[in-house]
């Protein structure tokens, strides 16, 4: 039986979405991709959010059967919204995935983890038959880290362990991400603290040197996941 819910309804992305056209335009390239009864996990943030909406008209114009992997709570909800049926790793291994991102350099590598729904993310990109990174060419740097810090999911008692442990690698500056709106520590959805992290220089193993930190749950820093970027 279905829920006779009303709480979703409103659910919209409230945010100014910047270089919306452009995103706009990587969305639907995502959506045309969609066939009937693709597993397909999905990535958060703005553009994977047009994407998702463009998959639902889709999906609803061709009668598609389609299961959506969410990689955060805010994506699983606008699937519900929009009557996509979601599944978890637990069930299926997903045929294809698609995701945003911060920064793009030309080795395919990725500063991912605005939204602190890096660990996901990445978990369900490293499960994917092909993974497709939906970016606007505001992305693109020519040396990773050069905008954007990495994003580092710690386990909260883990916290000074790993700053210290960053630091062994050259880390210059660590933030601690606070809330939006309260006081106090942003909280992940898996309890965890995030840290934003600026390297003087990131060499081709630091995402490995990084996940090596004890209390390290995951990095926003992706080398490893082979992905096709889509740039709009
Ligand atoms: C997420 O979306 C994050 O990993 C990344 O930080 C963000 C990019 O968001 P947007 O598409 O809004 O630029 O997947």
């Amino acid at each position: 039986m279905d829920w006779n819910s009303d709480i979703l309804k409103n659910l919209a992305w409230n945010a100014t979405i910047s270089n919306r056209e452009s995103k706009q335009k990587v969305a639907e390239q995502i959506a045309a991709k969609v066939k009937d009864g693709d597993i397909i996990g999905v990535g958060s943030g703005s553009t994977s959010y047009l994407a998702i909406l463009a998959i639902g008209e889709k999906i609803k114009a061709e009668k598609l059967n389609v299961l959506a992997i969410p990689t955060s709570v805010e994506i699983a909800l606008t699937c519900s919204n929009l009557g996509i049926p979601t599944t978890s790793l637990y069930e299926y291994k997903p045929d294809w995935y698609f995701d945003g991102a911060d920064e793009v350099d030309p080795n395919k590598h990725l500063i991912k983890g605005r939204g602190g729904a890096m660990f996901k993310e990445k978990l369900i990109m490293t499960a994917s038959e092909r993974n497709y990174i939906i970016v606007d060419n505001s992305k693109l740097v020519d040396v990773i880290g050069s905008k954007f810090p990495v994003p580092v999911e710690v386990f909260p008692s883990a916290l000074m362990v790993a700053e210290a442990g960053l630091k062994k690698l050259g880390a210059t500056e660590i933030v601690l991400r606070p809330a939006t709106g309260k006081d106090g520590p942003i909280i992940s959805e898996n309890g965890n603290l995030i840290l934003d992290v600026k390297f003087e220089h990131i060499d081709k193993d630091m995402e490995y040197k990084i996940k090596c930190i004890t209390g390290v749950i995951e990095s926003g820093l992706f080398q490893n996941q082979p992905a096709e970027i889509l740039v709009a």
